[in-house]
């Protein structure tokens, strides 16, 4: 069984309140971006509770996504449109953290915009964050951002260093997010470029930056490559991790294991998950677009699976459009759920869960609880906690126990 548990008292060691009472939303400040307020209360509940949805906030203008600096309990919003806000204490601070320039992004449907946004693991020491956007060329673009030295809530907008810049052909597959591995290194997920199906063949070709996880070292910038990327030394991309991703919009580590899971958004057909063990090769092909899931696409039969990391779970689309990975649960509220896989779609308004046993996804459910709006994403907090966000209706939603 590979399936660990953060238990609670190790929780605590990072987030005051885990196992506690209620967090007072006391506010005592510091400027080291450390633990400014009190996280709500961690009351346990047994075994595996029925799931439920109970909103935190709401009013976001196309919310994409929602996240946490290491052991802090504020939680931080994407919107679509640029701005990136706080939920502290329960309230959304009225100032944005930060607005990043994405002013030609107006509807649901557009994949570009501010897209992701992940906290230097040293946050709190160095307050260095990094954002994942298109700008207003469409193109993708890394930044690295400083929070303000004297405000923990706001960024200092003038700090912005551009890690990482791909011209980009099309307004679609922009993939979007970007996190730290357990190694310590910067990872970010590019789609093929959009179109339909692959028109620049990009998915197999390891020579550029399109379809692929890339892995990059932000120790200093500009960024350098990992001396153990796969392609180092031969032919390929250095910043390569791995590559045969068509959209890769949301993906995870599962912080307790570092396992990889990624929602690859499919063509047509298919949606996949594809999960990756913490430590496996460098390299992995996912198959696009030789391969839509576990299907020949080009050619559409006969295809040439070797090699390919094939999905460990995937479905059709009469039963959604649009895969949203989300994360492996490993808060302290429900501990039962520990381990669980939580991953939605976007068309389908459902969301399902399983867990992974090493090879295979088993236990697959869907919440009804759990059900509604445009699931764009989830978020996962400091304590481990798993959110939803509705990017129609606003809404950001905390999994609860119904
Ligand atoms: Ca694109
Ligand atoms: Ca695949």
């Amino acid at each position: 069984m590979r399936v660990l548990s953060l238990p609670c008292a190790l929780l605590l060691a990072l987030i005051p309140a885990c196992g506690g009472g209620g967090g007072s939303g006391d506010d005592t400040g510091g400027g080291d971006g450390g633990v400014p307020d009190a996280v709500p209360g961690c009351q346990p509940v047994s075994g595996t509770p029925t799931l439920g949805l109970q909103e935190v906030a709401s009013g976001f203008d196309m919310p994409v996504f929602v996240t946490s600096p290491p052991s802090d309990p504020r939680l931080f919003v994407l919107e679509k449109t640029g701005a990136i806000k706080i939920i502290s204490g329960g309230q959304v601070l009225a100032e944005p953290f930060l607005t990043v320039d994405v002013s030609n992004v107006s509807s649901l449907d557009d994949e570009r915009g501010l897209l992701g946004l992940a906290f230097h693991p040293q946050y709190a020491q160095n307050h260095k964050f990094y954002v994942y956007y298109t700008d207003n060329n469409g193109d993708e673009v890394v930044d690295q951002y400083l929070a303000d030295a004297s405000d923990p809530d706001r960024a200092d907008p003038t700090s912005a260093q551009q890690v990482f810049f791909l011209d980009d052909f099309a307004g679609n597959h922009n993939g979007g997010t970007l996190a730290f591995g357990p190694d310590g290194y910067l990872y970010f997920g590019i789609g093929d470029g959009g179109g339909a199906n692959d028109p620049m063949a990009y998915g197999q070709n390891t020579g550029v930056a399109f379809a692929k996880l890339l892995r990059v070292d932000v120790s200093s910038l500009p960024y350098t490559i990992p001396a153990d990327n796969p392609f180092v030394g031969q032919a390929g991309l250095d910043e390569t991790w791995s590559y045969g991703l068509r959209n890769p919009w949301r993906w995870s580590f599962d912080r307790a294991t570092g396992d990889l899971y990624i929602g690859d958004v499919g063509q047509g057909l298919w949606e996949e998950i594809d999960v990756v063990a913490a430590g496996a090769a460098a390299g992995l092909n996912f198959g696009w677009s030789v391969m839509e899931g576990t299907h020949c696409f080009n050619p559409g039969s006969g295809c040439d699976t070797s090699a390919k990391v094939q999905p460990v779970y995937e479905y059709d689309h009469g039963q959604g459009s649009a895969v949203i990975g989300g994360y492996v649960y490993r808060g302290c509220r429900m501990p039962g759920w520990q381990g669980t896989y939580f991953f939605a779609d976007y068309g389908g308004h459902w969301v399902r869960s399983f867990t992974w046993d090493g090879s295979a996804a088993v236990g697959v459910q869907e919440h009804d609880g759990l059900r509604g709006g445009d699931i764009v994403s989830f978020g996962q907090d400091a304590a481990g906690e798993l959110y939803v966000v509705r990017q129609d209706s606003g809404q950001i939603m905390q999994i609860v126990p119904q």
